[in-house]
């Protein structure tokens, strides 16, 4: 058992963040005080006591890290960043939600120093840090293997606080379930067992008993009770010390669900829901101070001189830390030279030299689905980094890497599947939420590059994972594979309609639908090489698409490309993606035949051609040819501010049906024909 002790500096630097999350909330005239006052000694203790952690290197490999998964308690996580010393000041307390200040009303990735990631929509979070879990074990296996688990300079712990709402939340179950098979030992949550949520006590809406439920799951479950019997209540953080290092000592993922009081010990505030999300009012953030023995009542008039003791203390801390943390990462290195050169390579986020070299080129009629499998296979040899998997449907998305183990503890082994801890193919089981939040804590946790699949259709059901990805900038990777009605006989339930324009309209997400097996060769090249760090989704048919000439890897990068000119002057500019741009080079050659001059524009990746320069767009997209027909194989909506007044779109604006694939094409009018006739009628209400 490690030495644990509390002092009085401890319990004013509690104080301190207790006064600062009552404080804070009352001058932004609105926020989130409750939880933030009755978890500040449950912050403080993880990031006083049980934390590996720098405050000047928020960066440092050898972190342990921390998710609040409660994102509206953000003052949980503030308090600390100023109490320590990550850079925030009391000036940034007090601008909590404001504009541009660096404590936005939900802690935001890449805005705040030591915000591990953005949360707010509850589970996330927590499901996000599953992932960080299995990719800190990865990262163990991939430069350190011979080392004992929990021995090597790469084993972390990954603590999370959450909140009655997290686990109520879906997300959360399809993760916990996940990190129980995979027996995530260095994943421990801290369940904030306040018995409140914003409509009150949750007797009204969650029962069953939590931690049998994770048992159940197969985690370590303990409770540590700060509720008393009747009215007392004791902030025992010693037994929390003590249910963190038996947590740390078992080898599955661990929950500690901690009883506490909202708000407590504000005298009437208290185990309040008003106090969840709101302020507190001046007379009880003064009782409040009082409660506490605080010597100003004053707002932010806090003692300094503990501040300064506190960060001089993390500091301190920190050093013993990193000492010895440095003299075991410095034998690894000197033992591991190869190794050491594969981590420096991925901390530079470089490629491997020659890498291209490796990526197939096709010549054959194939679906992208099928060639976006031969290029993760072809790239899995020079790319440790990439790993990843589906949500069940991995000999479907073409996501398995053939050779290679599996992602899973020894005695999980099939017939079907081998592997170890170690492995990369990731089994996600049926669970495409979690999948989202995982792929994204897996990103979040640096150096890999992970990647996700499902059937384009069902990712709806990680949206709000793939929103988060997006706001947070990380390059989370998804393949969605089933693209369109192509899907043929399973129906109107798996074949995606308004997809394809619903997350283009994700700001900061790139949707890549690939015409062909070299088009997908090429956006698999420019995903893993572009410098933006924004997430991207691989869009693939199901249906094998024929070769097409003339692709090319710069046009793709640059999202969009003449495909095939107008043999002299194009009349009429048809833009495809996908599967639809062999229909459309059909179309101009009947176009041609008739005298009417079309171009062909494939459009892989909208939001990388928007991002190209003017000149560029202008001569892809003549603005001078103002008919113009766009044809894909999904809702029309979005397609407008491409082809005009004077355009038509070929698409399809209701549902599919459950018929062979190409035979719905016909029905639905996704033809050489239709496109013919719209450029027809386009070119006509372009010259009336
Ligand atoms: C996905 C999602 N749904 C709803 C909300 C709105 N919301 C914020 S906090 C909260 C209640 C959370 O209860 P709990 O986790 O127990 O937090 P506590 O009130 O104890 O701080 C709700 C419904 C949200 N942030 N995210
Ligand atoms: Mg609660």
């Amino acid at each position: 058992m490690s030495q644990f002790s509390w002092s009085e500096t401890d319990t004013q630097a509690v104080n301190i963040a207790r006064a600062l999350a009552a404080d804070a909330v009352q001058n932004a005239g609105n926020g989130h005080p409750g939880t933030a006052i009755s978890l500040a000694p449950v912050a403080y203790t993880l990031f006083a006591k049980e934390m590996r952690h720098d405050p000047r290197d928020p960066q440092w490999l050898g972190r342990d890290r921390f998710v609040l998964s409660i994102g509206h308690s953000s003052l949980t996580l503030y308090a600390q960043l100023f109490l320590h010393g990550y850079g925030l000041e009391l000036e940034d307390i007090k601008n909590l939600r404001q504009w541009n200040s660096l404590t936005p009303g939900h802690p935001e990735y890449g805005h705040t120093s030591g915000v591990e990631m953005t949360t707010g929509p509850l589970g996330q979070g927590l499901s996000s840090a599953v992932g960080m879990a299995m990719a800190a074990r990865r990262h163990h296996g991939l430069f350190d293997p011979s080392t004992p688990q929990g021995q090597s300079p790469f084993d972390h712990f990954i603590y999370v606080l959450a909140g009655d709402g997290c686990l109520q939340e879906g997300i959360t179950s399809e993760a916990c379930s996940l990190a129980g098979t995979q027996e995530l030992g260095n994943l421990i949550l801290i369940y904030d067992d306040n018995e409140i949520t914003i409509e009150g006590h949750p007797s009204i809406t969650f029962t069953e008993d939590v931690l049998t439920r994770y048992e159940a799951y197969g985690w370590h479950t303990q409770h540590v009770q700060w509720r008393q019997n009747g009215h007392d209540y004791i902030e025992d953080v010693q037994a929390l010390h003590d249910a963190l290092e038996a947590a740390r000592n078992d080898n599955r993922p661990s929950i500690i669900k901690l009883s506490t009081i909202m708000s407590w010990p504000a005298p009437h505030a208290q185990n309040t829901a008003a106090s969840h999300g709101s302020a507190l009012g001046e007379e009880e953030i003064i009782a409040l101070k009082k409660a506490m023995g605080m010597s100003s009542l004053e707002p932010f008039d806090i003692d300094t001189s503990i501040v300064e003791k506190v960060r001089q203390e993390s500091i301190q801390r920190a050093e013993e830390q990193k000492t010895l943390w440095t003299s075991s990462f410095d034998t690894w290195a000197q033992n591991n030279p190869e190794n050491h050169q594969l981590l420096t390579r991925l901390i530079a986020r470089k490629l491997p030299e020659n890498w291209e070299a490796k990526l197939p080129s096709f010549n054959e009629a194939c679906a992208t689905r099928a060639a976006s499998g031969k290029v993760i296979n072809a790239l899995a040899p020079v790319m440790p980094e990439l790993w990843g998997g589906s949500a069940d449907l991995a000999g479907s998305n073409n996501t398995a890497m053939k050779n290679e183990p599996s992602f899973i503890p020894e005695n999980r082994q099939t017939s079907t599947w081998s592997g170890n801890i170690y492995g990369r193919n990731i089994h996600f089981g049926i669970r495409e939420h979690a999948m989202g939040a995982i792929i994204n804590g897996m990103t979040l946790e640096g150096l890999t590059r992970p990647y996700a699949g499902t059937f384009f259709v069902f990712s709806d059901y990680m949206r709000p994972s793939v929103r988060l990805a997006a706001l947070m900038n990380i390059p989370s990777l998804f393949i969605w594979t089933h693209d369109s009605i192509g899907v043929g006989e399973d129906g109107p339930t798996h074949q995606p309609i308004e997809h394809l324009w619903s997350y283009r309209s994700i700001p900061n997400f790139n949707v890549i639908r690939p015409a062909d097996a070299n088009e997908t060769v090429y956006a698999w090249k420019h995903i893993l090489e572009k410098e933006d760090s924004s997430p991207s989704s691989l869009i693939l048919s199901r249906q094998s698409l024929p070769i097409l000439e003339g692709t090319n890897d710069q046009g793709v990068a640059r999202g969009g490309y003449i495909l095939k000119d107008a043999s002299k002057h194009a009349d009429v500019i048809l833009l495809a993606t996908g599967s639809e741009v062999y229909l459309a080079l059909q179309a101009q050659e009947v176009l041609e035949k008739e005298g009417i001059g079309a171009r062909v524009v494939s459009l892989p990746c909208i939001e990388w051609f928007e991002q190209q320069d003017q000149e560029y767009k202008d001569n892809v997209l003549l603005p001078s040819v103002k008919a113009r027909v766009s044809v894909e194989a999904g809702s029309t909506f979005g397609w407008k501010q491409y082809v005009g007044d004077y355009g038509l779109s070929v698409g399809i604006d209701h549902y599919g049906a459950s018929a062979p694939g190409g035979l719905l094409f016909e029905k639905f009018g996704i033809t050489v024909t239709k496109i013919v006739e719209a450029a027809r009628q386009s070119v006509n209400n372009s010259i009336q």
